[in-house]
């Protein structure tokens, strides 16, 4: 049967390639993020492959990610697999020089946000008793790095998250799983440097990152096994990266 996906932060990188590869796969969509142009310019990109809704929100916005979800067409009311994605770091500092509007933006956007999404599209889910939703963590959220700290601390939070989901959602029959990827060359490193691309090149450069189009690949590839399989917490790295930060490159310029 036709299945309809909620990917959040599909505005760019591993949520957008996410979005064409389920395109490319017949799945609908309920694209997610804070960038209405580029919504927009996804959805008409997509929409003679599948149904597409375009859903703008900032995550950290209780009030509004209740009531975008709430009023969905009914054709898009039956969300079959969410994509917990959006989130960033910003900034790498030494957690005494940290700033605490980045504090404040990562643990809002990467941990509430994720909570917010969820607990709108978790009742739906438990009315049918199916679903399936997929975390994205990050090696961050299983090693701390130097200058991570609260970015790690969030995303040791997804991890913790994911795993209590999966318990509390059990007796439901949900599906519940994280991915965790190392470095991926995106849109991310430059929303961490706040707009210094130079130095966000840096962090993938030299060696072989992982590209988005990896990440959305191993997405497609859990959603597509059979439904008494759940790939429940998977880590994946580029070949060069050993560890948080044991990585093949001359000088990574974190
Ligand atoms: P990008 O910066 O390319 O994409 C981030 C996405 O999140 C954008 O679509 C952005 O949309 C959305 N987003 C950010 N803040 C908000 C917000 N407040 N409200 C709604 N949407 C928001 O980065 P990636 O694709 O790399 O990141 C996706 C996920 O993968 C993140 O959770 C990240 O932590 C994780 N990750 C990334 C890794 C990497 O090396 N790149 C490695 C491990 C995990 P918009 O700005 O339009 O709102
Ligand atoms: C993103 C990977 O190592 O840059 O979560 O934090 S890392």
């Amino acid at each position: 049967m036709k299945k309809t996906a909620f990917i959040t932060g599909a505005t760019s990188g591993i949520g957008m390639a996410t979005a064409k590869l389920f395109a490319e796969n017949n799945i609908d969509l309920i694209i997610c993020g804070r960038r209405q142009d580029r919504l927009d310019n996804l959805k008409d990109e997509l929409a003679s492959k599948v149904s597409v809704h375009t859903l703008t929100f900032d995550v950290r916005n209780r009030e509004m990610v209740f009531e975008k979800i709430e009023a969905l067409p009914s054709d898009f009311q039956k969300i079959d697999i969410l994509i917990n994605n959006a989130g960033n770091a910003h900034g790498l500092d030494l957690m005494q020089d940290g700033s605490m509007d980045d504090w404040d933006a990562m643990i809002d956007i990467n941990v509430k946000g994720l909570l917010y999404v969820s607990k709108a599209i978790m009742p739906g889910m438990i009315k049918r008793q199916s679903g399936h939703i997929i975390n994205i963590g990050s090696i961050a959220g299983k090693e701390v790095y130097p200058k991570g700290n609260v970015y790690c601390a969030s995303k040791f939070a997804v991890d913790a998250l994911n795993n209590a989901m999966r318990i509390d959602l059990n007796e439901h029959g949900i599906r519940v799983g994280a991915i965790n990827p190392g470095l991926v060359e995106t849109e991310f490193s430059e929303v961490r440097f706040k707009g210094d691309t130079k130095r966000a090149a840096g962090v993938y450069s030299p060696l072989e990152a992982l590209q988005a189009h990896d990440i959305a690949d191993i997405i497609h590839f859990v959603v597509t096994r059979p439904y008494h399989v759940n790939i429940a917490d998977l880590v994946v790295v580029p070949t060069a990266q050993a560890s948080a930060y044991v990585i093949n490159k001359n000088n990574r310029l974190l």
